[in-house]
């Protein structure tokens, strides 16, 4: 069968330049679209192809004309719902393929795509699931009893059955298709410092549950690894690649395992700059690992901060203090590991936050600070805390650049304090 699976363009709309011509916030994103590399894998007795939109963004209707898939899978994540189903009917219109969407909304927030274009919704990890689905298509089989694919029923109340996910759902015997997007993989750069990023998965979900995420969905809350042997192949077979992105939630929530790969890598030979995100709990209780990761290679990692008072770190059951935080980012700094410290803003923010925030980082010196508006997200438990507070529910606002929720400071001030922050931040910045 023909398959074509699509990573959506680079969309999202955003409030401030909307509204007040503040311009400085909005980003364009581009890394490989792992995901699609993945279910690829998996799909060895069919004809696949991947278009990536962020790459190239006018290109679904000439490859429709050219390849004329029978079966068309898109990846989303919140911000590109919309765009997305808007695509979907495009594909029903030009060739009338079945259409499957899967990927972090699908998963967190189904019912959202039990929409007439769309025929079905992978939740969750899908390597397998969506093999199993093309297979059924293409042998005219029922589709209903594969746990974790929705058949979708506009109108109606979605129901599937749910899919309990385990170590055989990563078919890790199986690699990612890095060659089917050998034709953009010139602009898969990091443009901070301008090289090219190459992406891994070495573990799925996380074992905690901060109420503002939506990763949880991915895995059905399980926190799965894969083999070391198959990280080291998925690291080889990108080949002479400067940096590499471990796309996982979580790299470090196996500490055996963390430290296995660490030297599975130094043993390999392989020398190449690693960025994974890691909780600042687990620098804390493991600085030995971090400092063999850095031998590994570890050149820089993301830690969810997310505020910088205890009291709100309770709030999104972060299960963490900002004590911890103060000593990972000293053992960091410390060990010369870079730190991407991602911070949540929230729409409640008034001057005297702003400020505390903007001293904390100064003070800490946090190379990359990366701040986001508080977004709750369907499907997360902030979202059934406060989905009554939600003012703008059209997703294309889920950028997490955008306050959907009423801001305590007047809207334009919220948002020019939230651009200075942020200008301030990457005048410095360095990964
Ligand atoms: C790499 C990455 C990116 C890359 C590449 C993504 C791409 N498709 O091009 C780039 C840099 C481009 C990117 C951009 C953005 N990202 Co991003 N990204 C990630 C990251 C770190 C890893 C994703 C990944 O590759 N995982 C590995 C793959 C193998 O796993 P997976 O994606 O879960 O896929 C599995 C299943 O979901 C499923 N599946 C996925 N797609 C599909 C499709 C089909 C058809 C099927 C059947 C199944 C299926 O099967 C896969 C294999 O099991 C995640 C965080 C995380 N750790 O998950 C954030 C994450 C997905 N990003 C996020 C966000 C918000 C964004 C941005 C809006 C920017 C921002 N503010 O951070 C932009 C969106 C782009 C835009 N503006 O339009 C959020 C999404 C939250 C949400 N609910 O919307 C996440 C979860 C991080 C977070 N902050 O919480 N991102
Ligand atoms: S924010 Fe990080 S630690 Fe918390 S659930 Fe999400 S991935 Fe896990």
């Amino acid at each position: 069968m023909k398959i074509l699976l699509v990573n959506p363009p680079n969309c999202g709309r955003s409030i401030p330049e909307e509204r007040y011509g503040i311009d400085s916030i909005r980003q364009i994103f581009r890394g490989e679209p792992l995901a699609l590399e993945v279910l690829a894998g998996n799909l060895a007795s069919h004809d696949v192809r991947i278009l990536d939109l962020k790459v190239k963004p006018e290109s679904l209707q000439p490859v429709l004309d050219d390849f004329k898939p029978e079966l068309v899978g898109f990846t989303a994540v919140t911000c590109e719902a919309n765009t997305v189903v808007r695509l979907a009917g495009e594909v029903k219109e030009t060739c009338g393929a079945r259409v499957v969407v899967g990927g972090i909304h699908a998963s967190s927030d189904p019912a959202f795509f039990n929409q007439a274009v769309i025929d079905y919704i992978v939740i969750g990890l899908g390597k397998v699931s969506f093999a199993e689905l093309a297979a059924a298509i293409e042998a005219g089989a029922p589709v209903g009893a594969i746990p974790g694919v929705a058949t979708t029923m506009p109108g109606e109340v979605l129901t599937f059955v749910p899919r309990n996910f385990g170590a055989l759902d990563l078919a890790e015997h199986l690699p990612p298709r890095y060659d089917l997007v050998a034709v953009s993989r010139a602009s898969y750069t990091l443009s901070s410092i301008g090289s090219q990023l190459g992406m891994v998965a070495s573990a799925f979900g996380c074992p905690f549950s901060c109420s503002f995420c939506c990763i949880s969905s991915q895995a059905g809350g399980r926190y799965l690894t894969h083999s070391i042997d198959a990280v080291i192949r998925d690291i080889r077979l990108l080949g002479n690649i400067p940096v590499i992105r471990l796309v996982d939630a979580n790299t470090f929530g196996n500490i055996g395992h963390a430290r296995l790969l660490a030297e599975a890598i130094v043993a390999a030979g392989i020398r190449t700059n690693f960025i994974a995100d890691v909780r600042s709990d687990t620098v804390v209780r493991h600085p030995a690992l971090m400092r063999k990761w850095k031998e590994a290679g570890l050149r820089s990692v993301v830690i969810g901060f997310e505020e910088i008072a205890d009291s709100d770190l309770t709030f999104f059951n972060k299960e963490n203090n900002v004590a911890i935080n103060d000593e990972a980012i000293a053992i960091l700094h410390e060990l010369g590991i870079t730190i991407v410290g991602d911070f949540i803003v929230s729409p409640d923010y008034d001057d005297a936050r702003f400020d505390a925030l903007e001293e904390y980082v100064i003070s800490r010196a946090i190379e990359l600070p990366i701040l986001t508006v508080l977004t709750p997200l369907p499907g997360t438990a902030l979202y059934s805390e406060l989905h009554e507070r939600i003012t703008i529910r059209d997703l294309d606002y889920y950028t997490l650049t955008n306050a959907v929720m009423p801001t305590r400071l007047g809207e334009k001030r919220f948002y020019q304090q939230y651009a200075r922050l942020i200008k301030q931040f990457h005048a410095t910045a360095k990964l």
